[in-house]
């Protein structure tokens, strides 16, 4: 364990006593499609390395903590007030905090944020918070009570607030910290900024008394014709009727939801047209219970292996792909809006891409909005990174919480064919113990894509690669990273390198890669050079496509990204330079190698 930073930061006891430290948030599917009160905009912001503001000088928490938003009055007012939203500067929501300000660039610790909201509640609805994504734990009150609190820094959530708004002004605070934890998933170690804040948007989402929590539909495998599956409701009686349709094929189905507030639905469309790359059909999909409706934009596939094979609707495919981070393009920061998506994204097709592999972390829903539409397929991840710690029962609830909250709200995309369950983790008994419960979960909450995670491969001598990781067993689909060419050996090196891979499962090259400085030029064994990355690419390619279990790549990475591992001025300053473009936008030479690979079919199969 390591001293927590600062007088005011939570240590060791006061965390335990928070365990689970996640309150009274749910995750309402399919709250992207309901009508929205958007928050997004201007926030009052303040800056809390001490975390003052809820903590008092003993570590008790405050019962008149800045949350409740008070104001000194003025001369005159002599109570004692030592904060003033209204007087603190600005931060835009969505956005991290370390792009938005200069002195918050190395920032990590507590922040808070206000705003005021003008409501009309009405009768017989209720209101949910919907939080985008808050890095890394966050709280949240309504006119100063506290509705919910939370911990993860990528996925997404819903807070109910029916009972703390009122008619009129509402202040809506909240207070996010996003230092790293030795407890946390991802925990001290990532390679990837630390941005902080409210990352992605908020907005009031409000839903009938009775309403429609999750569904599940999906095309079976058997068939490829019906569709199939389940909508919740809550507050539903037993006997209430449920509608699915699909008005463009004229189908759809009724049933009635049980005691558990679940209907089973069930039905053969004619003409079904499924999803896949190349030819994205999305379906809008109706789901009406008592007075709730959601209009969804769906599509259907199916996902399967079959020996060292991915099947795609029944038929072998190879996915050319590429690892994205949620860096924005240009401006740096993460991704928020509609156009960082579609420059990553529109680029990932211009290379000829068919799938995504979406690192480390849940991105941002438009992100998987888009790859529905484009038609790529996605591989998500938790960020269960490295050596979090897996001996720990606490981080394994907290893992099992994104898993929910990413698969809850993602299961319905068309683009998800892989849920990815770690990346490069040390193979202790322990962490297999910690990942192969994880897989077993996904496999609870999603029987209709594939469980895998990027494995790390283990050298022997200098020209044998060995895959033997037992979390291996635990997987559908085998991950591996390596880096011949950039931490070990030269570009060359994967020439004569001879791969020994112990399972009868397709393999995902999850990751290989180096860096190349855009605009640096030079001789082709020249590191920092796009030449010497694009001779890595050059090399890597033929190797992999000698190695019968490969069923896809997504090399690393689509775009440079920033990370406090990588620091060699002139060369990275702060950032990961093994994009096959740079964080302004030039394309390397790396990225003409691989595009060529891949427009001229690279491991074919479709
Ligand atoms: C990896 C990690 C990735 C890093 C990359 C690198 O294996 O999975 O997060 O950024 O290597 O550049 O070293």
């Amino acid at each position: 364990a390591q001293r927590p930073a600062g007088a005011g930061e939570v240590d060791a006891t006061v965390h335990a006593a928070d365990a689970p430290f996640t309150e009274n948030t749910t995750v309402l599917e399919g709250a992207d499609r309901r009508p929205q009160t958007s928050l997004d905009g201007e926030w009052r912001s303040i800056v809390d390395p001490y975390f003052a503001g809820l903590y008092s000088f003993h570590h008790e928490i405050k019962k008149d903590g800045w949350f409740k938003d008070q104001r000194w009055g003025g001369v005159g007012d002599n109570r004692l007030f030592e904060y003033d939203f209204a007087k603190s500067p600005t931060l835009h929501v969505p956005g991290d905090w370390n792009t938005q300000r200069d002195s918050l660039f190395f920032y990590e610790g507590a922040l808070w944020y206000q705003r005021d909201v003008e409501w009309t509640p009405v009768a017989g609805k209720r209101v949910f918070l919907h939080v985008g994504s808050a890095n890394y734990k966050s709280w949240f009150w309504v006119n100063g009570e506290k509705v919910c609190q939370h911990e993860g820094g990528f996925t997404t959530f819903d807070c109910e607030v029916t009972a703390q708004l009122k008619a009129g002004a509402n202040s809506i605070v909240a207070a996010v910290n996003n230092q790293r934890l030795p407890d946390g998933v991802p925990t001290l170690e990532t390679d990837w900024w630390n941005y902080g804040g409210l990352t992605r948007s908020v907005a009031l989402v409000e839903v009938p008394e009775s309403y429609i929590a999750g569904y599940d539909l999906h095309v079976d495998r058997a068939t490829r014709t019906k569709i199939e599956g389940w909508v919740q409701v809550v507050g539903a009686k037993a006997g209430e009727r449920v509608s699915v349709s699909l008005p463009e094929l004229k189908a759809g189905a009724t049933a009635t939801v049980g005691a558990d507030g679940r209907a089973a639905v069930s039905f053969a469309p004619r003409g079904l047209e499924l999803w896949a790359p190349g030819a994205p059909k999305l379906y809008k999909v109706d789901l009406m219970a008592g007075k709730d409706a959601i209009h969804e934009e769906m599509g259907f596939k199916t996902i399967e292996t079959r020996g060292t094979e991915i099947l795609l609707n029944g038929k072998p495919i190879f996915l050319r792909g590429i690892c994205i981070h949620a860096e924005a393009p240009l401006r740096t920061g993460r991704v928020n809006s509609e156009k960082d998506v579609d420059t990553l994204l529109g680029w990932a097709q211009e290379l000829g891409a068919n799938y995504v592999r979406l690192a480390h972390y849940p991105h941002d829903e438009k992100m998987t909005r888009a790859a529905d539409r484009m038609g790529l397929l996605v591989w998500s991840e938790i960020p269960t990174y490295w050596a979090i710690a897996f001996d720990n029962p606490a981080v394994l609830a907290k893992a099992k919480q994104q898993l929910h909250e990413e698969i809850a709200r993602d299961r319905n995309k068309a683009s998800i064919g892989l849920w990815s369950i770690a990346n490069e983790t040390p193979s202790t008994p322990a962490r297999t113990q910690f990942l192969t419960a994880l897989a077993a979960e996904v496999r609870l909450l999603d029987r209709e894509r594939l469980v895998t995670a990027a494995l790390l491969v283990r050298g022997v001598g200098e020209h044998e690669k060995v895959v033997d990781d037992p979390l291996g067993a635990a997987l559908d689909v085998v991950g591996m990273n390596e880096y011949i060419g950039w931490y070990e050996g030269k570009p060359e090196t994967a020439d004569t390198m001879h791969w020994t891979i112990k399972y009868d499962k397709p393999v995902i090259v999850s990751e290989f890669g180096g860096e190349g400085k855009a605009g640096l030029h030079g001789a082709a064994t020249d590191r920092w050079t796009e030449e010497y990355e694009a001779a890595i690419y050059q090399h890597q390619l033929p190797m992999l496509a000698k190695i019968p279990q490969v069923r896809g790549l997504s090399p690393w990475i689509l775009m440079d990204f920033r990370a406090p591992y990588r620091q060699l001025p002139g060369m990275q300053d702060y950032f990961n330079r093994k994009g096959l473009i740079s964080d302004q936008g030039q394309k390397k030479a790396a990225f003409g190698v691989l595009q060529k690979a891949y427009l001229g079919g690279y491991g074919k199969a479709d």
